[in-house]
């Protein structure tokens, strides 16, 4: 076994010759120290850690469960699964990273390996924390810290740098799988635009291309694609079209005629490209870890950047795949042969179980190769990084085509690709539960580095109703990734597509989205320069174990707590204030200000209003309200100062797009409290900055001041 330092101190211990899960960018220096934790290998590997009373594992990003893993058992092994039940264990995500904290210490743990590895947590046995490798070759990262934050912010810079999107990417986005054609998506910006409703865009799904085969335009669909792409972004609004991983079998198409020609398609045993199938019928998958394959693929960006397409989202990247010709072929014999037959019940079910277990089956991951660095490996072997590398290949390509930042998602992802793009929760429901579990997720995507996310704002399957399309967007509203996208033949969910009382709440909610940016756009791109989350559980800051449970509320950057209803039919809720803070409440014309004790509160939380809480010595900026983040100029800009002497804040004042951020001009606001008066000190105000309106929250009451900027 090798050992090594990472960055600052994390140990990193080397089981056999591992394959890098391309996660880890500090450098590893070799170091001599003992390994204290219980690991067996035998074929597969197993590391034991005892679980004590009072221990807590908080981690695994992209997985159902909350913030507190213990008591669950769940596997990294990024699946296309469509249906979030609590049973389930993974989902598209493989993150492999967890902070086990007790009274005493915590600690954090990376397992670097591509491969599905099962976290049994005290799910078997109370006392057991049971890591399950399926193979005898991984490092295993250890980083010691006195918090879980200081223990995350170590790792996250082992890992790098997020991606950061372009300022636009914190608009709102309408999305739905099922909008035909150029015609239908124009009423739809047409109508957000009669409703006042702003919006940055509208996710393109399948149906803009020809077949389904990646970079393709429908012309007898989308007769102007580039003319209304351009004329759209003169206006500010952006179309992200979805690319697929599976490319289309077909004589005469580009992509696979070159991919074949270039050896660029994942490979069966015999050497020859692999056959599966998904959205277009037969396809070949790009073999991503080549890396003139990722080369390759991503000069087909082009062909939609050229169009003015300045976002994509890479769907399908696990990669899901139908059938295979083999699975299906030994179904349909198999049906073939129960023809006339009288099926008891085994037979019967073996039937239909076999057609259906088709979808996704996991053997199919050893029936096809990857090329790494010369070496052959099944894609069972290195399947998480599958999503990771393509979305590697958009990055890399895009880089290239497009001079300033771009957007980019992704759905299977692992630890490594917060480098290249954001990700969504992939194929949520309209169930309250999933706002729940969106809620807790949100903190462990920002462990693993996931920065740039959302859900699917109202659920992508299942009926939305108009009260949960509300509730939803009063937390989504804080997400840096906002959509609100939904499946075929489910109801409809933009915003107008309820009743007038679901239309007033969510307008006001998407428009006071637009008054947020200056401050989330902030929030984000401080959490990406200092390493630390964006969303935060309680537990992480507040020592007494009533705090430590609580996973519906949560802290947004270093100023915020919230705490949204995730039930149907509420009209309050029960809110712990850890702290001290000032309660903001937001009707549509306006917002009015209490200052709440610590401890537990019953609030009235009414589905008009937007409640959230400031905490001592900070501020809270608020923007215009803009029909899109083009034209959000905020030449005025309301403070709101929670303090006793002195707060400052710090504004991200860039242009959104540049990649240097343009050196990252910030404005900086700082006020100090003294007998009675509020001197105020803004510097480096940014561009166009004209007047702000300080509100200034003490606890002997509230003082209003006008501060204009002279220029
Ligand atoms: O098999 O492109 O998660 O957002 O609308 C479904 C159709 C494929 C899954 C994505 C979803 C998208 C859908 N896709």
């Amino acid at each position: 076994m090798n050992t090594y330092i990472i960055g600052e101190q994390a140990k990193y211990y080397e089981f056999g010759k591992p394959i890098s899960s391309n996660a880890i960018v500090e450098m590893k220096v070799p170091a001599v120290f003992p390994l204290e934790e219980i690991v067996k290998i035998e074929r597969r590997s197993e590391i034991q850690f005892s679980l004590k009373e009072d221990t807590r594992v908080y981690g695994l990003g992209e997985n159902l469960g909350g913030i507190n893993k213990r008591g669950g058992r769940y596997e990294s092994y990024c699946r296309d699964e469509a249906n979030h039940t609590e049973d389930k264990i993974n989902l598209y995500g493989a993150h492999n990273f967890f902070v086990i904290e007790d009274k005493e210490k915590a600690i954090g743990y990376f397992v670097d390996f591509p491969g599905r590895i099962h976290f049994d947590i005290g799910f078997t046995n109370d006392d057991e924390f049971i890591i399950t490798i399926n193979g005898e070759n991984f490092g295993l990262m250890k980083i010691e810290g006195s918090t879980p934050s200081e223990i995350i912010t170590k790792f996250l810079k082992t890992i790098g740098k997020p991606y950061i999107p372009p300022k636009w990417g914190f608009g709102y986005f309408q999305s739905r799988w099922g909008y035909r054609d150029q015609k239908e998506i124009q009423e739809v910006v047409d109508t957000f635009q009669q409703h006042e409703i702003p919006m940055d865009g509208i996710y393109l799904d399948l149906d803009y291309m020809v077949d389904f085969k990646n970079f393709t335009v429908s012309r007898e669909r989308f007769p102007d694609f580039e003319d209304w792409t351009k004329s759209l972004k003169e206006k500010g609004l952006y179309l992200i079209p979805i690319i697929d991983a599976g490319v289309k079998i077909e004589e005469g198409y580009n992509v696979y005629e070159e991919g074949v020609k270039g050896d660029h398609f994942a490979v069966n045993q015999e050497g020859e490209p692999y056959v599966a199938a998904v959205w277009p019928g037969k396809v070949h998958f790009p073999d991503f870890f080549q890396e003139k394959t990722r080369r390759w693929f991503g000069e087909y960006y082009r062909d939609l950047t050229k169009m003015g397409i300045e976002g994509f989202w890479n769907d399908m990247n696990e990669p899901a795949i139908f059938y295979d010709e083999k699975s299906l072929e030994e179904a349909v014999d198999m049906a073939i042969d129960c023809r006339g037959k009288n099926l008891n019940v085994h037979k019967f079910f073996h039937l239909k179980d076999t057609f259906s277990n088709l979808l996704n089956d996991e053997k199919y991951h050893q029936r096809f190769y990857h090329r790494m660095d010369g070496e052959k490996k099944t894609n069972e072997e290195v399947h998480n990084l599958y999503g990771n590398y393509m979305t590697q290949s958009a990055y890399e390509g895009l880089s290239r085509h497009l001079d300033h930042r771009f957007l980019l998602i992704s759905r299977a992802s692992s630890i490594g690709m917060h480098r290249y793009g954001g990700i969504w929760t992939g194929d949520n429901a309209s169930w309250w539960s999933h706002l729940e579990e969106n809620v807790k997720m949100m903190p462990l995507l920002n462990m693993a580095g996931f920065f740039y996310t959302g859900a699917d704002t109202g659920g992508f399957g299942g009926q939305c109703s108009g009260e949960l399309l509300t509730r939803w967007l009063q937390f989504s509203i804080f997400t840096p990734l906002l959509r609100n996208h939904s499946a075929l033949d489910t109801r409809a969910q933009e915003p107008y597509a309820f009743d007038k009382r679901t239309l007033e709440e969510t307008k006001h909610l998407i428009r006071l989205r637009y008054r947020l940016i200056p401050y989330l756009y902030s929030t984000y791109m401080k959490a990406v320069d200092k390493y630390e989350m964006m969303f935060k559980p309680l537990a992480f800051f507040y020592k007494e174990s009533h705090y430590k449970e609580i996973e519906d509320q949560l802290l947004l950057g270093d100023e915020l707590m919230i705490a949204p209803v995730v039930e149907r039919g509420k009209t309050g809720r029960r809110v712990d204030l850890p702290e001290e803070m000032a309660k903001i409440e937001f009707a549509d014309s306006g917002y009015t200000v209490e200052i709440v004790k610590e401890g537990p509160h019953y609030l009235a939380y009414q589905r008009d209003r937007l409640i959230i809480f400031l905490k001592k010595g900070h501020m809270l900026p608020l923007g215009d309200v803009a029909m899109n983040v083009k034209e959000l100029k905020n030449e005025k800009l309301d403070l709101l100062v929670y303090m006793d002497e002195n707060a400052e804040h710090l504004l991200y004042t860039d242009d959104g797009l540049s990649i240097d951020r343009n050196d990252q001009v910030k404005t900086i606001f700082s006020v100090i409290h003294r007998e009675g008066d509020f001197l105020v000190d803004i510097k480096n105000p940014y561009k166009g900055l004209k007047v702000v309106n300080f509100s200034f929250l003490t606890n002997e009451g509230l003082v209003k001041k006008t501060h204009r900027i002279n220029s």
